[in-house]
Formats: structure tokens, C-alpha cells, sequence
């Protein structure tokens, strides 16, 4: 009798370690839905969605996307610039608090979150910018990458500031105090020189040693026996558009397949359509079949046509590049005043828009939830 009531209870505690060996970390889920939802078509993005748009701006549910065709953006982009300053709002006056919210709002109503970081440069930061690009992400002086690098003169000021971005990125919990996965995008179009940690302004192995410090002090740091970031972060590396990506000058500055899960390319029309079309799909064909084979994600991390000129550009010139290659997603950016690049409700325009909302091939937050 006492044999067997062993034996039983062992089996139980067998069963409870191996099924908490066996769940699937946030990361790991996001990676499988991130993958499961490549085969059903390409989520559409919007940055900042839910905190301005076209003439409004911090009211409450409102989102130009939603306001256009009746649904949210399946992706949306957050940027965290100016919270490594301690600031409260980020380099676009977005409050740092209300951004967590919508961050975890968008989270439990299914959506998919994602980051990106246009820290000021740590050779120049001013508490009050000076004179655009003064003290900027856009500052692009040679020689900010090896000052934070360890050794390097700015190295103890740079670690608090990824303490700053590690906490804010912990506090990423839903009430319930589950991490919210998203992908998180530092250190992005590098093959520019418009960023001080742009190709001119570092070497290639100094680049890839910041992207390694990133995120080896984002994920292996704790603070009150917090789990940490590394259980809910996955990791994009996003290069811009070039034209004429060959995977050799990829690979000089990948952080590697070991660190790497989602490879974007930011890709807009400035010019002619004709050289966009041309030079994004140069890229993507290089970038997806790589993506393919070392077994990574690919998406549009940053794209769009500023103030979309043309509303025929939605379904003629973009959705034929989401419908030939495997993205997961393509992310227009801000509707800001000055700017913007997503949808404008109650327009002509928004027409058009709808009818790229309804193509089988885009995916918005209905069709992404389960
Ligand atoms: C740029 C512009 C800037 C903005 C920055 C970060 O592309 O939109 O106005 O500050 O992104 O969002």
C-alpha cells in the first residue's frame, strides 16, 4: 500500500516538473504565433497608433487605422527615445506611462507589440536639446559607438542607460503580472550614416559588440529576483533599404543567428516609385531567401510613402510586394502632423485604403485573433 501511494505521488511530481519544463516561455509563443501567422499573410503595423493621428491627439480609443476600416492594426510600433535621459515623454512627446498602457492594451486584445529605440547620442546628450540634430540620435558624430563599449569613456554613463530601458521594459506586465512579449528593435538602420551608430560612425565589430551589450545587460540583469527580460523579448536586426543588399555586406554587420530572430528592412519610397518597387524587392529577395535558410523571420520592420501622396499606392505599389514575399509584417510610421504615413479617415484616400484592409494577403487585428 505504501508502495504504491509512492509510486503515485512520484508520477505526480514527474508530471508537474515535466509540464512546467515544457511551457513555452512568452517568447517562445510570440516566435510560434509570429510563424503560424507568416503562412496566413502579412500583419499590417502602424507606429504610434493609438496616441495621435490626423487633427487629434491623446483621446481616449482612438487610432486613424481603426477609424479608416473598422479594425486595429495587427502590429504596433512603439519607440522608446529619451527614456535612457530619465524623460517622462519619449523624443516624440509621447508619456513614457501612457505608453506602457497601450503597449499592454494592445497586448490583451491580442495584438502584436513592437520596439524601437532612438536614444540621444551619449558623446553629445544635453538634458535640453540644443538646435536639431544637437544632442540627437540624428548627431551622427564618428566615435559614440566605442565610447560605450567597455573601455570606452562613456561606458559606465551608457549601462544606465540601458538600466533606464530595462526597467521600463520589465514593467511591461499585465495585471495579472504576465510579461508582455513583443520584438524589440535597437540599433536599426546601421548601413546609414544618419545615426550616430551608423556604418561611417563604427566599425563593424564594434557595432555588433553594441548590439551584444544591449542585449546581454537587457536579459541577463536582475533586479529583486525579477525573471528578467530574456524569457519574453524576441530580437529583430533591421537594416535600411539599400537596393543592392548582397548577403556579404548583411553579414559584416549581423549580430549572428544566435541573436537574431527577426530580420527587418526599412524600406521607404522617398523617390520614384519606380526605384522603391525595384530596390525593395532587390533586397527582399536577398533578405528572405537568407531568412529562409538560417530559419528567421523577415518582415517591413519601418516603411511607407510620406503623406501617401497617391491613395492607389496601398493596393498598386505596396500589397504586391507583401503578396510576393514571406513577411510577417509591414509597419507604416507615424501619423504625425507634419507627417504621416498611415491611413487618413474619412477621406478619399481612406477608400483606398479600405480596399487594401480587405485583400486576403494583409492581416489587421480581427484576422490575427483567435
Ligand atoms: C522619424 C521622424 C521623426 C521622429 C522619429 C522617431 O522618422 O518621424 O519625427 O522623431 O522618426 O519616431
Amino acid at each position: 500500500m505504501k508502495r504504491t501511494i509512492h509510486i503515485t505521488l512520484f508520477v505526480i511530481l514527474l508530471g508537474i516538473a515535466l509540464s512546467s519544463c515544457h511551457k513555452p516561455m512568452p517568447r517562445e509563443q510570440l516566435l510560434h504565433r509570429l510563424r503560424a501567422l507568416q503562412e496566413q499573410g502579412c500583419m499590417f503595423g502602424h507606429q504610434d497608433d493609438p496616441f495621435y493621428g490626423i487633427n487629434w491627439a491623446y483621446e481616449p480609443n482612438r487610432s486613424d487605422v481603426l477609424e479608416t476600416c473598422g479594425d486595429y492594426p495587427a502590429v504596433m510600433g512603439f519607440d522608446l527615445g529619451g527614456i535612457e535621459m530619465g524623460d517622462s515623454k519619449n523624443l516624440d512627446s509621447v508619456p513614457f506611462n501612457r505608453m506602457r498602457s497601450e503597449i499592454i492594451a494592445h497586448h490583451l486584445r491580442g495584438g502584436i507589440v513592437t520596439i524601437s529605440w532612438h536614444p540621444r547620442n551619449p558623446l553629445t546628450a544635453l538634458e535640453h536639446l540644443g538646435t536639431w540634430p544637437e544632442g540627437s540620435a540624428w548627431e551622427a558624430t564618428d566615435g559614440s559607438v566605442e565610447a560605450i563599449l567597455p573601455g570606452g569613456v562613456k561606458h559606465e554613463l551608457f549601462l544606465t542607460w540601458l538600466e533606464r530601458v530595462r526597467v521600463f521594459l520589465l514593467s511591461l506586465r499585465t495585471d495579472d503580472n504576465q510579461p508582455v512579449p513583443f520584438i524589440f528593435r535597437p540599433w536599426h538602420e546601421n548601413n546609414g550614416a544618419w545615426f550616430w551608430w551608423g556604418n561611417t560612425h563604427c566599425t563593424p565589430e564594434q557595432y555588433r559588440a553594441l548590439y551584444r551589450l544591449t542585449q546581454d545587460h537587457l536579459t541577463t540583469q536582475r533586479t529583486n529576483n525579477d525573471s528578467g527580460l530574456s524569457t519574453n523579448v524576441v530580437w529583430s536586426y533591421s537594416p535600411n533599404l539599400d537596393g543592392n543588399m548582397s548577403e556579404d555586406s548583411f553579414l559584416q554587420w549581423y549580430p549572428g543567428d544566435e541573436r537574431i530572430d527577426l530580420i527587418g528592412l526599412d524600406a521607404y519610397q522617398w523617390g520614384t516609385e519606380e526605384d522603391f518597387v525595384r530596390q525593395t524587392r532587390a533586397d527582399l529577395t536577398m533578405l528572405s531567401r537568407f531568412a529562409r535558410q538560417h530559419n528567421k523571420l523577415v518582415a517591413l520592420t519601418e516603411c511607407g510613402y510620406i503623406n501617401v501622396p497617391d491613395s492607389t499606392w496601398w493596393s498598386r505599389v505596396l500589397l504586391p510586394i507583401l503578396c510576393d514575399f514571406p513577411l510577417s509584417y509591414a509597419l507604416v510610421w507615424r501619423n504625425a502632423e507634419k507627417e504621416h504615413f498611415g491611413p487618413v479617415p474619412n477621406t478619399g484616400s481612406g477608400e483606398k485604403f479600405r480596399a487594401f484592409h480587405a485583400a486576403p494577403r494583409t492581416l489587421f487585428l480581427k484576422d490575427i485573433v483567435e
